[in-house]
């Protein structure tokens, strides 16, 4: 299977399985323990929260954080991995309660500034200038709530400053149009690529494209990547799955449309998006039913069903599929790429 590529994952990855409407059904796993299965499953890049890399942040000094940013590092490093990421995780904070970026409360904002500084240390000595933004409640319950265009200003405001902050950082915006909030002030790719034009360094503002978010904005997730890419904007995906218009379901890599998980890796494999050396990055939950011997399958799975693609992809007779297009028989195309994902030969 293909070389070409890097993957990554989070350590929320690797779950205990509790979920809105009930308790953990697996014992937790230790951040020592989660960074062991990485080379074991086929990864390479660690994606963090903040938190994840320290944790109890909140009670550390800014000196402190980056002391134990350090030590970090050198386990990454004795694993054989990289950090591909830091996201600072707000939403969990009581003073994120109303968004960070966007709280109506100037004390909120500035603590949410401030916990994002200390991301971009935390990146810094992980030895990546990535920081990812999902900006999970910047956004509103009920549009009365908060002035929109304030907040489009505040937010605006927070990326500029964490952009002057440190000259280096890169930001990923990761737009997703709701959950937890009931609308988001970003919820597409298009709205994020706007917002990041209006940054006072535009070149240093992209996206994390995530399946899932992007299904759940009613839209196609190999266009949003598409729609990226020829940009140069594309900084990392979240590949998953998403069944239909529900709660954000993280499934496995293909699971719920397959076709649609051959075009996400079309546009990678045309967009040359593996020589960029960015990480093909997963977010998939393990189903709650899983045993702990074997949740961590899920990540293993979806790898392997990107790399399956990718020879599906680097397989499919091009002189056909020329064909079909010079002679607009889309038919033709449609039944050539189901034969071929179903194993069959496209031409039969
Ligand atoms: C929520 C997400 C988040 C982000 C993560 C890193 C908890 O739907 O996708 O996962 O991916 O915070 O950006
Ligand atoms: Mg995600």
């Amino acid at each position: 299977m293909s070389q070409d590529y890097r993957f990554s994952f989070g350590p929320w990855n690797v779950h205990e399985g509790a979920d809105p409407f009930g308790p953990p059904v697996r014992p937790s796993v230790s951040l020592g323990e989660k960074l062991r299965l990485y080379k074991t499953l086929g990864f390479d890049g660690v994606q963090f929260h903040d938190d994840d890399a320290v944790p109890e942040l909140e009670e550390l000094t800014p000196g402190e954080i980056v002391k134990r940013a350090r030590e970090m590092r050198r386990l990454l490093h004795d694993e054989g991995l990289v950090a591909e990421f830091v996201a600072p995780r707000l939403w969990e904070d009581s003073r994120g309660i109303d968004g960070g970026y966007t709280a109506n409360d100037p004390g909120c904002r500035q603590w949410a500034l401030e916990r994002s500084k200390r991301a971009i240390d935390i990146a810094r000595e992980l030895g990546t200038e990535l920081l990812v933004l999902w900006l999970a409640r910047e956004g509103t319950y009920i549009r009365e709530s908060k002035n929109p265009l304030e907040a489009f200003r505040h937010l605006l405001d927070a990326v500029n400053k964490l952009l002057e902050y440190d000259p280096k950082i890169v930001i990923a915006i990761e737009p997703k149009p709701n959950e937890p909030m009931d609308q988001a002030y970003l919820p597409t790719v298009g709205h994020a690529l706007a917002f990041a034009s209006q940054t006072v360094d535009p070149a240093r503002v992209g996206v994390l494209i995530e399946t899932a978010h992007v299904i759940l904005a009613g839209l196609d997730p190999s266009d949003e990547m598409a729609f990226a890419l020829s940009m140069g904007k594309l900084l990392s995906v979240h590949l998953n799955d998403q069944n239909g218009l529900k709660f954000d379901e993280d499934k496995s890599f293909g699971s719920a449309n397959l076709r649609a998980a051959f075009n996400q890796v079309r546009v990678l494999e045309l967009g040359g998006y593996a020589a960029t050396g960015r990480f093909v990055g997963l977010d998939v939950k393990a189903m709650r039913t899983q045993k702990p011997e074997v949740a961590m399958r899920h990540l293993a799975n979806s790898r392997e069903v990107f790399l399956r693609l990718v020879e599906k992809v680097r397989t499919f007779p091009r002189d056909l599929e020329a064909q079909c297009i010079a002679n607009r028989d889309y038919e033709a195309l449609e039944i050539a790429i189901l034969r071929h994902l179903m194993g069959l030969s496209p031409a039969l």
